[in-house]
């Protein structure tokens, strides 16, 4: 809502642009809000330096090799200038659809008032992070305590547990693993009471031989060698790698890929704007909603 709280000082009109705290981007690159009623729209177009959103969402390897990644833009600070870089309000006679990034804008759309920031600054940043979910919290996976999620890795294949879905690394998921079918003490709930087949204290998802057989759970593929032990039955009422009367060793030759969840949260914030006839000098656009903000990579790990 445009608020109008005081005219009498001439032009400049004091405002408050209200807008929901999230917004979304299209294009190389804009990022925009909408609203219907009123209608107006506050939005921010970048095209120099260009980005684009993918460089938002741009991870690469923390070293050589590496499976782990970080984010290679977290801020990206800039300037609007009113020629290159646009911060507009504008308000419409009405809305239909979206207005920004369409070839053929809405043909009945008129706009009413076009106010375009001078100046300004903009900074956008993004947090991001990632989880296996394997449905063991990232806390319960930091096996030595120490606070440090990074320095726990049951298989060594580079990957720590809370990004592992197969933490002990024999081509069975962890969420598959958990399950504790006997639900020996019946709350219900995998994570106090997990699926610990062969009795050793260890439970299956960190026990890369889950039956006591002395044969790897991961080189149990009697039936189809595609990594994956869990659909491989000798006998049709329990899985070999969960059978200690069936020890057959076929050695595995390559580790399952891996998914990790990706998730990003992008801010944006302007500040030191001006406007012709709008008094408003800063604005928070809040987060940004797109397809994009959450994502899966997949890794897999050297055998
Ligand atoms: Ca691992
Ligand atoms: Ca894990
Ligand atoms: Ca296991
Ligand atoms: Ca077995």
């Amino acid at each position: 809502m445009l608020l109008i709280f005081s005219c009498d000082d001439g032009d400049i009109i004091i405002v408050q642009l209200d807008f929901d705290d999230t917004f979304e981007a299209c294009g190389e690159l804009v990022f925009y809000n909408i609203r219907e009623n009123p209608a107006e729209s506050i939005s921010l177009q970048i095209s120099s330096p260009a980005i684009t959103l993918d460089d938002l969402f741009e991870v690469e390897p923390i070293s050589n090799g590496s499976l782990l990644v970080e984010l290679v833009n977290d801020s990206i600070p800039g300037t609007i200038d009113g020629v290159t870089n646009l911060f507009n309000y504008r308000s419409y006679n009405s809305i239909s659809g979206n207005l920004f990034c369409n070839d053929v804008p809405p043909s009945d759309l008129q706009i009413t008032d076009d106010q375009s920031s001078s100046s300004g600054n903009y900074l956008i940043t993004t947090t991001y992070s990632e989880d296996d979910n394997d449905g063991v919290p990232a806390e319960m996976e930091d096996l030595n305590g120490n606070g440090d999620y990074y320095d726990d890795d049951t298989d060594g294949d580079g990957i720590p547990n809370f990004l592992d879905e197969d933490d002990d690394g024999d081509n069975v998921l962890t969420s598959t693993e958990l399950i504790d079918y006997d639900m020996d003490d019946n709350d219900d709930d995998p994570l106090t009471d997990p699926q610990d087949t062969d009795g050793d204290g260890v439970p299956n998802y960190l026990d890369n031989d889950d039956d006591g057989d002395m044969v790897l759970t991961i080189d149990e593929e009697n039936v189809t060698q595609d990594q994956n032990p869990s659909n491989d039955y000798t006998n049709p009422n329990i899985a070999d790698y969960l059978n200690p009367q069936v020890a057959t060793v076929v050695d595995a030759t390559a580790y399952r890929p891996h998914n990790i969840e990706q998730t990003y949260v992008v801010t944006l914030k302007v500040d030191s704007i001006s406007f012709p006839t709008l008094n408003q000098d800063n604005f928070d656009f809040g987060l940004l909603q797109n397809s994009g903000t959450s994502d899966t990579r997949t890794v897999t790990p050297d055998f």
